[in-house]
């Protein structure tokens, strides 16, 4: 299954532990199935810091690196691979922005993340980091066909 849009396209979701701390599992998930996202992979995990680190590699030099890590190592996570029809955008648009005050209404962030940092969920921004992702947590034999 390849990343370019369209048919097939998967992402990589991630309850973060704010999200799991405030019961939001389910409410997540519903927000994905009344999409018609498929879930394709699912677990929960706590990662630890050195495993965050790796995740968030990409954010090695930025000054919040030290709490993110922190923080979405601090419990557990519910990590999950969504598929279909444009589905990066499609949980980005579910997701909102980044920063909750700056996310549109009815958002998952703007009904529960507390700031920029816990914002309740993550998800991949495009298809190579996509793939890349999922192959932090999942092999091929864990994902549903
Ligand atoms: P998104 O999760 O919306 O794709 P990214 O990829 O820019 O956002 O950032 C990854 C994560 O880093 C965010 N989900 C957030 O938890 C954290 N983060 C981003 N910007 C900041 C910031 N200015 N201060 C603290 N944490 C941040």
């Amino acid at each position: 299954m390849s990343g370019e849009g369209g048919r097939g396209e998967r992402t990589l979701s991630i309850v973060k532990p704010d999200g799991v701390r405030k019961g939001l599992i389910g409410e997540v998930i519903r927000r994905f199935e009344k999409e018609g996202i498929r879930i394709s992979a699912m677990r929960m995990i706590r990662l630890t810091r050195g495993e965050a680190e790796g995740f968030y590699a990409v954010h090695r030099d930025r000054p919040f690196f030290g709490s993110l890590t922190e923080f979405i190592s601090s419990g557990p996570v519910v990590v999950m691979v969504l598929e279909g029809d444009d589905v990066i955008a499609r949980n980005r648009r579910l997701m909102g922005a980044t920063d909750p005050k700056k996310a549109d209404k009815g958002t998952i962030r703007a009904d529960f993340a507390h700031n920029v940092e816990q914002n309740i969920v993550h998800g991949s921004d495009a298809p190579e980091t996509a793939e890349t992702e999922i192959r932090y947590f999942f092999s091929d034999l864990d994902l549903v066909r």
